[in-house]
């Protein structure tokens, strides 16, 4: 088997409400798709969402890498050949969610041709997770509201709170209407997308002690050494390593160097290929890991729960998979749906996504 084509897609799918965070927002999915076709006639797809402020990537940079770099390097490869195709993409730094998307649709060429589900080729644990979902800047009223609303309709009972503003305590008080509105039952973490200093990282964990938070997610920049390793020395709560671990040697230095306690394996970021390294460098250190979010769509949420139920270590954490919903519509032919705080891979071959050719000629940009 050999790989014919690969193309990239860009599409725009609005936002019922925007996500905001500290180092940015998302009003509108303006992802790629990425397709990866064979002479046999398979077809995988997977999806790339570019965050720009934190990466240097978007959509437009990600289809012309794709177009005229890794689509040229990679056509006439056998798509099983997944260490070639590594060794390929890894030649280029940067450029995360274009590998991380080649790599995906080229699994799922792997499952369709071997008709096995993904998710059972890669380790086959669980077939399903429990769901964090994430909430995002607003006022403490409209947090719990999003919360409450998750909860209720979708049973989801673990929430990641975006924080890194200032005045801190402008995160403080909405960590603490969540705790008061949602009980002490349920799971409640923190991201400051690198928003605040060390010292005011310390300052908020030791004001939020009674409110117990489980894991303080980039705190402050990664490049600040001392300070980051002051953190994770005093913090109560597990730090958390996610755009500071982009890749497998990222990881490495982040745990050795004492920067990170868990690692946010994303992967929109780094495919299933390397996410799988990442899992296996991360169980040799006894370093806990968490299924990150990249704000996916549904067809990058299948992959995060397809990779991530695959494995005991990565499903022993709620996995970050409802960014999806706060979308106005997507491009899978059947919906995902979150089930009394689960979502479940698929047991179909490859990781079973299949695109609405309608959505997608409604969302298209390129024509
Ligand atoms: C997260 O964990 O940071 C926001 C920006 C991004 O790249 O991912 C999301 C969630
Ligand atoms: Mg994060």
């Amino acid at each position: 088997m050999k790989i014919t084509s690969i193309e990239a897609i860009p599409f725009a799918i609005p936002y019922r409400t925007p996500v905001r965070f500290a180092s940015g927002e998302v009003t509108v999915a303006d992802h790629v798709l990425v397709r990866v076709r064979t002479d046999d006639g398979l077809v995988g797809v997977a999806e790339a969402p570019p965050r720009p402020y934190t990466y240097g990537e978007t959509q437009t940079s990600i289809v012309s890498v794709i177009r005229d770099l890794f689509a040229p390097a990679l056509t006439g490869t056998d798509p099983m050949a997944r260490e070639r195709i590594r060794a390929v993409l890894g030649r280029t730094v940067g450029n995360h969610t274009a590998k991380g998307a080649i790599d995906i649709a080229v699994w799922d060429v792997i499952g369709r041709s071997l008709e096995q589900p993904v998710t059972s080729l890669l380790g086959g644990h669980g077939g399903s997770m429990r769901v964090t979902h994430m909430v995002g800047f607003a006022t403490p009223a409209e947090m719990v509201q999003d919360a409450l609303e998750v909860r209720e309709r979708h049973g989801i009972t673990s929430f990641k709170v975006k924080v890194g503003r200032r005045p801190l305590q402008l995160d403080v008080d909405a960590c603490r209407a969540l705790r008061a509105a949602l009980g002490d039952e349920v799971e409640l973490y923190v991201d400051a997308n690198r928003g605040w200093t060390a010292q005011e990282a310390l300052t908020a964990v030791r004001l939020l002690e009674d409110v117990g938070l489980t894991l303080l997610e980039e705190p402050c920049p990664n490049d600040d050494v001392l300070e980051r390793r002051r953190i994770v020395q005093r913090s109560p709560v597990p730090v958390v390593g996610d755009e500071s671990c982009t890749r497998l040697a990222e990881v490495a230095r982040n745990l050795l160097d004492r920067m990170s306690t868990v690692v946010s394996i994303k992967t929109a970021r780094t495919g299933f290929t390397e996410s799988a390294r990442i899992v296996g460098l991360c169980e040799g250190l006894g370093a806990e890991t968490v299924i990150g979010n990249q704000v996916d769509g549904q067809l990058g949420t299948l992959a995060s729960v397809t990779f991530g139920s695959a494995y005991a270590s990565t499903s022993a954490r709620p996995g970050e998979l409802s960014s999806f919903l706060a979308m106005t519509d997507d491009l899978l032919a059947e919906p995902l749906t979150i089930v009394g705080g689960r979502l479940a891979a698929r047991e179909r071959p490859g990781t079973g996504a299949e695109i609405d050719p309608d959505k997608l000629a409604r969302y298209r940009t390129d024509t």
